[in-house]
């Protein structure tokens, strides 16, 4: 008897566990749904690039002499939900039961808990084990802490998958070489070229439905040459390890003015939808390393992001949903400003930030978190307009990624549930680790009034308005004290810069 399997969007794996025991006989169902690409208006980069890795995944199946039913959205009666979608394989092909991976998303989850009922049919819903720690072992790690650590965390996961280690110890005698990943990039080192992937007629298809169905979401379509195959997928990976990761590890943390992806490794969009596994990308870092082709402070680098960020904040996800989206510890309730969608504002390193991420659907970690994220923490911006935000314009965001680094890291909405203390800075590191002050209308040096640099007075705001919730943090007792030192007239000063900026802040836009 026929066995239903549906693959969604970001489970793009041929080792994924509802494929695992797929017979001949079987159907393998992938959807393009309305539902998916409305819950939030995505940008236009992230639809093509996800509905194009999904229709060359299909094809790839069927070159294995797998069945296969896709769905596309350009058919006369497209499927709008996952459940529609289902429910219509269900009724063309009378399968004994269904089988699918558990879904990246509670919202999801949720909906696959109804399918047995609507379908009236058992259906199995298998682990992810792509993931390299999974649901119950993270619960066992977490269970009883008091402050659930990142750095803990990715101890026992290079103890448990053996990367970096030397018997019990960590290779190069330390854990973290976070210390090592902070140089700012001299202007004579240039970041290496990269290999482009032009779309293919398959592809070009899909460029020319999403600008069609899709022409008032956020982003640009021009110049897409990202990989959509597992093919393609490899040759980039292997082209990071050879010619970027070896200067990945000192330039981690810089940013410069026209280079996006300096030698970031640009795959977190590949691995999110699973056509490279994140096992695999770190054996060739680690493979790197031993060989002497790239330097510990790098490999170890990488290497922590996946196995100690990226299952991290999945396994926080899953610990604090639901719920974990509506919290706001510092109670920010601020509109997320247009400029957040045109890219139009005078402070240079948010206009490049933004305007990188709507021509690419990507910004790179630091920009993400220390110029963006920064921000949206010093203005006091809405936590739920935020997360929507990140969500609908990287290429990577899922929320079990996104909504972690945004609720937990960049806004300490959950009041410090996994960051010591909130990313707060002023224009002085943004102006260290980039060349953006250098073209910016503002003086980064300048402290107070029109011309001085905004992060300056807000960071100093900021600590001043939340200093209620704040204050007993032991981390930040330094910056309070310096607060506590400056004159009443200083004082009013920021307050008023600050009150000022902040309530000409254009909103009320939509996207
Ligand atoms: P690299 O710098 O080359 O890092 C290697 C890999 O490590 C990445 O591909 C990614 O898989 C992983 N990684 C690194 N940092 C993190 C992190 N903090 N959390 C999880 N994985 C990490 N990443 C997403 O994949 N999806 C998101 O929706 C997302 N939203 C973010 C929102 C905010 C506010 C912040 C601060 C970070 C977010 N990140 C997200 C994490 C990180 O910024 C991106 O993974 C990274 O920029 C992707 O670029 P890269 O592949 O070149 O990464
Ligand atoms: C993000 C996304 C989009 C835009 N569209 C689809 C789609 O049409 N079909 C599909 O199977 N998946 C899509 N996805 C990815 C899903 O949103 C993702 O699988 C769920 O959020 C679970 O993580
Ligand atoms: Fe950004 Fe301030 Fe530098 Fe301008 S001066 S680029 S606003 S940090």
């Amino acid at each position: 008897m026929t066995v239903l399997r549906f693959v969604l969007g970001d489970q793009l794996s041929r080792s994924v566990s509802s494929l695992r025991d797929v017979a001949p006989d079987d159907v393998i169902l992938l959807a393009e749904v309305g539902e998916e690409t409305g819950y939030v208006r995505h940008h236009k980069r992230k639809i093509a690039f996800l509905f194009a890795a999904m229709r060359h995944f299909a094809e790839d199946l069927r070159q294995e002499g797998l069945r296969v039913e896709y769905r596309t959205l350009d058919e006369d009666a497209p499927a709008d939900s996952f459940t529609a979608a289902l429910m219509e394989a269900v009724q063309r092909h009378r399968p004994e039961r269904v089988v699918v991976t558990e879904p990246g998303e509670w919202r999801v989850r949720q909906m696959m808990e109804g399918w047995e009922r609507a379908l009236g049919l058992p259906v199995e819903i298998r682990p992810d084990d792509r993931f390299l720690c999974d649901h119950a072992t993270f619960e066992a790690w977490a269970e009883g802490l008091k402050g659930l650590r990142m750095e803990y965390f990715y101890r026992e996961m290079r103890r448990r998958t053996g990367f970096l280690m030397d018997g019990e110890a960590p290779v190069g005698g330390r854990w973290n070489f976070d210390f090592a990943n902070r140089e700012r990039l001299p202007a004579e080192i240039e970041p290496p070229p990269r290999p482009d992937f032009p779309p293919d007629a398959e592809t070009q298809a899909v460029l020319d439905l999403v600008a069609r169905r899709f022409g008032n979401h956020f982003g640009d379509l021009d110049g897409f040459d990202y990989p959509v195959t597992r093919h393609d997928a490899l040759r980039y990976l292997d082209w990071f390890v050879e010619d970027a990761l070896p200067r990945f590890g000192p330039y981690q943390d810089a940013m410069r003015q026209g280079a996006p992806l300096l030698f970031h490794s640009h795959l977190s969009a590949l691995i999110n939808c699973g056509l490279l596994g994140p096992q695999e990308c770190c054996l060739r870092a680690d493979d790197a390393y031993h060989a002497g082709a790239a330097p510990i402070e790098a490999v170890e680098g990488f290497i922590r992001q996946i196995i100690g960020w990226r299952e991290f904040v999945r396994g926080i996800y899953w610990r604090e949903m639901p719920g974990y989206g509506e919290r706001n510890a510092l109670g920010a309730t601020r509109p997320l400003p247009d400029f957040f969608w045109t890219g139009e504002t005078e402070m240079n390193c948010l206009a490049q930030a933004i305007g990188e991420t709507k021509r690419n659907a990507y910004a790179h970690h630091i920009q993400r978190l220390m110029v963006l994220g920064n921000f949206c923490l010093l203005a006091g911006l809405d936590p739920t307009a935020v997360q929507e935000w990140y969500l609908v314009v990287y290429h990577d965001a899922y929320e079990w990624v996104e909504m972690p680094n945004v609720v937990g890291m960049i806004l300490f909405a959950d009041g410090g549930l996994f960051a010591s203390k909130p990313y707060a800075a002023s224009g002085n590191y943004i102006h260290k680790m980039s060349d953006y002050c250098e073209n910016c209308v503002f003086d980064v040096t300048r402290k107070l009034g029109p011309r001085a640099c905004p992060f300056n007075y807000l960071y100093w705001d900021f600590l001043d308005r939340n200093g209620k919730t704040l204050r007993g943090n032991q981390r930040l007792r330094q910056p309070y004290q310096t607060l506590d030192r400056m004159s009443g007239e200083r004082r009013t000063a920021i307050r008023d810069d600050a009150r000022r900026f902040l309530d000409r802040l254009p909103s009320g836009g939509d996207y």
